[in-house]
């Protein structure tokens, strides 16, 4: 027994991985192996001396199986660090770097000026592109013979039913739920049958509409006034007396060129303005029409082209870039670049 734990001592030294750990252990503990033969002879042993021989190989086999899984364990814990010596991260090697996504420039827009509204206290109001005649002509005061309803102007599903071609419809289903005070502006797209670099026949508009007692012309000019100088910094605004079927008087609004600054360019005509705007206090029968009585409210609406907008915000020269989704374009809106949001 003394000879068999010796020889198991020096084989265990050598031993440097599990498999040859496993190869050693059935060497001494397997069915044939050295503990079992011990066993075997066990009956060739005289009667009295049977039990404190047969304890003695038991305890050699103890031994053998305590010194075995002290070497499991030393061979696991030094698998394990020598696993983290290899795996080691170098910290001073480039990062793979962060695709960061953008916000499209007209989404960007809509958002600039819903947040310069909704500071003043408007809400955001919603409704859908494809519209009745009723909401999209008829209850604005648009007549039957006026040249918006054209076919050459307007998308028509059949003769009762349009893709609009302005978000005022959205006002006038506002109004019929709802009595005044309300203030809101609606974003979203309209269509209409125009194509070339100026116009496309899908774009956004944005429109207002605020109705109370006692409001006036000078609501209208503070208000759209105070947004302009805080969409396109300090400029000059100018109202000029316009014409629309669902207001009067009517308005169209001007800024100062923010291309030459007022001495004269292409984008301008030559005329050191800009036309950004149309309002004016919503017609009487437009209120009518929404469920309102004229002679107790009064308010005023307005509408804008978010792409016009855009363009001049951001100094985009044609229509078209916003709707070809080329990467290249739309990169320079990236929230990468830092001082976009
Ligand atoms: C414009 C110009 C002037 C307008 C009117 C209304 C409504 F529904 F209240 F009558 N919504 N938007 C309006 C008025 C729109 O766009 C150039």
């Amino acid at each position: 027994m003394e000879r068999i734990k010796e020889e198991f001592d020096k084989l265990l030294v050598d031993v440097k991985d599990q498999e040859s750990l496993k190869q050693l252990k059935a060497r001494f503990l397997g069915k044939k192996g050295r503990v079992s033969e011990l066993f075997k002879n066990l009956r060739n042993i005289e009667p009295q001396k049977r039990k404190e021989f047969g304890a003695k190989i038991n305890e050699l086999k103890e031994y053998i199986e305590q010194r075995l899984n002290e070497k499991l364990l030393e061979i696991k814990q030094k698998q394990k660090e020598e696993s983290l010596k290899k795996e080691t991260i170098d910290i001073t090697l480039d990062g793979r770097g962060i695709n960061f996504g953008g916000i499209h420039p007209i989404t960007l827009t809509i958002m600039e000026i819903e947040e310069i509204f909704s500071s003043l206290g408007f809400g955001v109001e919603v409704g859908p592109e494809i519209e009745l005649d009723l909401f999209n002509f008829e209850l604005l005061n648009i007549p039957k013979e006026h040249p918006a309803r054209d076919m050459q102007d307007t998308f028509y599903i059949n003769d009762n039913v349009v893709l609009r071609t302005h978000t005022s419809p959205t006002q006038i289903r506002v109004m019929k739920r709802q009595q005044p005070p309300v203030m809101f502006i609606s974003p979203g797209r309209v269509y209409r049958r125009d194509s070339d670099i100026t116009h496309s026949p899908m774009f956004h508009q944005v429109e207002g509409l605020l109705v109370d007692k006692n409001i006036r012309f000078s609501d209208l000019k503070g208000v759209l006034s105070g947004f302009l100088r805080r969409f396109f910094g300090d400029v000059p605004v100018r109202f000029r007396p316009s014409y629309f079927p669902f207001t009067e008087p009517s308005a169209e609004v001007d800024i100062g060129c923010i291309i030459c600054g007022g001495k004269g360019c292409r984008v301008c005509s030559y005329t050191g303005y800009l036309e950004v705007l149309g309002c004016g206090m919503v017609h009487p029968n437009v209120l009518r029409n929404g469920g309102y009585d004229p002679d107790i409210y009064s308010g005023f609406a307005f509408g804008l082209g978010v792409e016009r907008f855009a363009m001049l915000k951001y100094g985009i020269d044609n229509i078209k870039l916003f709707f070809e989704n080329d990467l290249r374009f739309l990169e320079q809106f990236s929230l990468a670049k830092g001082r976009l949001l």
